[in-house]
């Protein structure tokens, strides 16, 4: 049952994106405002503080925050247009329904009634996992643990996951498998005492610019820095060492300096023995792995292999960075353990300047990712099929144990299961897979064949486009809440404002589905920190803990670092200082890995490495920052960085308009010509949809692990397009 696709024009007439509408006054115009609100910026994992000036119920202005210790004053430009949304034109202020000629606004009683009465046909018709809900994690703590809860105790279906599956996994499933949590190591107040740090497939200083200022600092002490990207970025400019390694090779790479590193004997044998297994295991994978051998895997000269090696073996202190560089991709979970090897192997961890982690993505990337969101996992980031966690879980809930589903489908394999008809209904909120899914085309069908899909959303994103019932949800500043950012620091998000028209919080959403679907007992929360006080319970015990966590201690000290287990506890920033990990037998695992190359290599036909990442003005599938004239101006639609030697081969000169072209589709954009790129690969910002989209290109083939995809290496041709 195919829905008729809406006009296209007549969408984007009445719900944009409009990027250059004025507010009255104009942009410059200044005025008084009658409350400042202390928060924090509503993108990036960095989780800036940021005040935000309030009139008359709308946010007028910002500044930054000073006095917060992980900013000190500093914003991005994305953090100094955030506060554009609120009043912005396109802001969905009714419910909507799709009708044969558009959209139409409907009261609330009856959107939810209608979305509550499809549920309930679908699961009666088809079983209680044909109806799936995804949900993302630029939501708050509270609503993720909540949207855990509700998917099971509510929905009932076993079917729920997050758009963490596209971003955080690979690192989770690492730390998990190494270290037994999943969180950064360390504070970054670590960063600055590092002499040597090294930074892979993390393009810092437009994705994580506060963080550059950490990196400098250990600079200006004078640190050296290894940067590991098939492009030279904006950090990497300023790099000791640049290793332009070719996309998918990093298992292969960080295995060749390992290699290097034990054969120099610069590894810290005490902390092996006493406080790790599995070493011998690793030392003989990586016995293979010679600078020349490791080279030719990865794209990288040998001699700067060695060069890495002797910077990390020789340091007294050190820290690593990662981010989706090496985690987008079928070997995403080795390439992180080959990391963790790394820095097992020389015992720096747990100790001032001597750290590790994944630079997490969206604003709640890391708190996100705990309380029960994914598809395997229930709070405190217990497993879903571990049998004492379902019962700690459940009583919690006051659910039995076996009324508890199990683990249900993830992310992609959900789109998947749209699209061959096992899945019927969806419910969506904080999620724009159109956009942000590998192979676009394929991810628009399943859309089109669900029976049913609503969707929770404070703009018309392009997925939302194919909904049947669209509910007008809140902004980051329409509510209260915590969220936890990538150093593991739980924060305060405080209300400065109420949803405009008819729009409502999202957790007040859920409550009144949940009403109607007859559980509305299991859901008694009368405000925000009700919910956190259920989360607290929940997660006691678990490894993510934050029973000690109350929004007063937050208050107080400018943010708690999990875990925090008793109320005493003031948080802990830096982990393992006491050499105890969190696995079973309390050691810190090495995992031996093998490079394998992506599931898309270059051919005769796709001759070209396509990769895919982000822009400094752009945020995600762009539904917000595409809305921001200031934003849009800087950067305007998606350009294709292809280096002048492949430029020159295929005729294309900069500016050229070119095609781009791999085994799931095509697109046709302007040529960014830089030298700072391999000469084998291109790459494009994904933030745009529609004939823009880079996800029309990018190949749905997963991590078997964590279910991420590979958006960092597929082949491609590029050529002059025509006209
Ligand atoms: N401006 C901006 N900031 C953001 C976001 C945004 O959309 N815009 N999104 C946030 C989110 S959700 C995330 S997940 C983070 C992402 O932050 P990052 O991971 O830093 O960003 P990406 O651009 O996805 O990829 C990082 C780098 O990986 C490199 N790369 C590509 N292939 C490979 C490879 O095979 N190996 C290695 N070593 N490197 C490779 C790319 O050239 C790129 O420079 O940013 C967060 N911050
Ligand atoms: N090719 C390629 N594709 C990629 C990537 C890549 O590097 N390359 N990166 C991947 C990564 S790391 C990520 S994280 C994903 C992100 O992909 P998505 O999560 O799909 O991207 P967002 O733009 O964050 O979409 C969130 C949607 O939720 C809405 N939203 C935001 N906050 C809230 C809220 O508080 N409440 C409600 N109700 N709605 C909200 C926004 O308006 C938007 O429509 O993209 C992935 N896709
Ligand atoms: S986008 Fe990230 S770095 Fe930029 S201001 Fe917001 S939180 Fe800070
Ligand atoms: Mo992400």
């Amino acid at each position: 049952m195919a829905k008729l696709p809406l006009p296209l024009d007549e969408l984007i007439r009445q719900y944009g994106p409009h990027a250059h509408y004025t507010p009255p006054g104009g942009w410059q115009h200044q005025e008084e405002p009658d409350a400042l609100v202390a928060t924090h910026c509503c993108f990036c994992g960095q989780q800036c503080g940021i005040n935000l000036k309030v009139k008359n119920n709308r946010v007028i202005g910002f500044e930054p925050r000073e006095e917060f210790p992980f900013n000190r004053g500093k914003l991005c430009p994305k953090g100094v247009k955030r506060y554009m949304q609120n009043e912005h034109p396109d802001r969905l202020l009714n419910p909507l329904k799709r009708t044969d000629r558009g959209f139409v606004s409907i009261g609330w009683e009856e959107a939810l009634d209608s979305t509550v009465s499809e549920i309930k046909r679908i699961q009666k018709q088809y079983g209680r996992d044909a109806f799936a809900m995804l949900s993302g994690v630029s939501l708050s703590n509270e609503k993720s643990y909540l949207v855990g809860k509700f998917a099971r105790v509510a929905l009932q279906t076993k079917n729920l996951d997050y758009n963490g599956r596209l971003c955080m996994v690979s690192a989770g499933a690492g730390n998990k498998k190494a270290f037994g949590l999943d969180r950064a190591a360390n504070s970054w107040e670590d960063i600055p005492l590092a002499d040597v740090i090294l930074v892979t497939g993390a393009n810092v200083a437009e994705c994580a610019p506060i963080t550059t200022d950490y990196i400098w600092r250990a600079r200006d002490r004078g640190a050296k820095l290894i940067m590991v990207d098939p492009r030279v970025t904006p950090l990497a400019r300023t790099a000791d060492i640049h290793l332009p390694v070719r996309p998918g090779g990093d298992t292969a790479l960080m295995n060749g300096i390992l290699h290097v590193v034990i054969e120099r004997g610069w590894i810290d044998t005490d902390f092996i023995e006493n406080y790790t297994s599995g070493f011998e295991a690793v030392k003989e994978a990586v016995a293979k792995y010679t600078p020349e051998v490791a080279g030719e895997m990865s794209g990288v000269d040998p001699t700067l292999i060695v060069r890495a090696a002797e910077l990390w073996g020789r340091a007294k202190t050190s820290f690593l960075l990662h981010a989706r560089g090496i985690e987008h991709h079928t070997q995403g979970v080795e390439n992180v353990l080959s990391c963790i090897n790394l820095v097992l192997a020389t015992g720096r961890l747990g100790r001032p300047g001597c750290g590790y982690g994944t630079i997490t993505g969206q604003g709640n990337g890391q708190g996100g990712r705990e309380h029960g969101h994914k598809c395997d996992q229930l709070p405190g980031n217990r497993d879903i099929e571990n049998p004492d966690h379902r019962k700690y879980i459940a009583e919690v809930w006051k659910i039995a144990e076996e009324e508890m589903p199990h683990k249900g489908l993830t992310a992609e394999e959900i789109i998947e299961a749209m699209h061959s008809g096992e899945i019927k209904g969806l419910l969506s909120l904080c999620f724009n897979p159109v956009v942000s899914l590998p192979d676009a085309t394929f991810t628009k069908e399943a859309f089109n064949r669900v029976e049913h899909y609503t969707v929770i959303d404070f703009f018309m994103s392009e997925t939302a486009r194919h909904a049947d019932i669209i509910l007008p949800g809140s902004l980051h500043e329409e509510d209260e809440g915590t969220a936890t950012s990538a150093e593991g620091r739980i924060i305060r998000l405080r209300k400065a404002v109420n949803p405009p028209g008819q729009a409502r919080v999202d957790w007040e959403i859920l409550l009144q589905i949940a009403e109607r679907l007859g559980r509305g007992s299991y859901f008694p929360y009368r405000c925000v920190e009700d919910i956190f006080n259920e989360l607290r319970v929940a997660s006691k015990g678990g490894t993510a803990d934050y029973y000690g966590v109350t929004y007063d201690k937050i208050e107080r000290q400018q943010g708690v670092f999990w875990p925090c287990p008793t109320l005493e506890h003031t948080g802990t920033p830096r982990l393992y200082e006491d050499k105890k990990f969190y696995t079973p037998d309390k050691k810190a695992h090495f995992n031996a890995v093998e490079w394998k190359p992506p599931a898309e290599v270059p051919d005769a036909e796709y001759p070209i490495v396509l990769t895919t990442g982000r822009v400094v003005s752009q945020y995600l599938s762009g539904t917000q920052t595409r809305r921001i004239g200031g934003l849009v101006d800087q950067y305007p639609e998606p350009l294709c960085e292809i280096h002048p030697s492949l430029a020159k081969r295929l005729g294309i000169q900069h500016k050229d308009q070119v095609t781009v072209e791999t085994r799931r589709g095509k697109v046709t954009l302007p040529a960014n010509v830089v030298a700072t790129i391999r000469e084998d690969t291109v790459f494009i910002p994904y933030h745009w949809a529609n004939e823009k989209s880079a996800n029309l290109l990018t190949i749905r083939a997963l991590d078997p692990v964590s279910k991420i995809p590979e958006y960092k290496a597929c082949a491609c041709r590029v050529f002059k397009a025509e006209g």
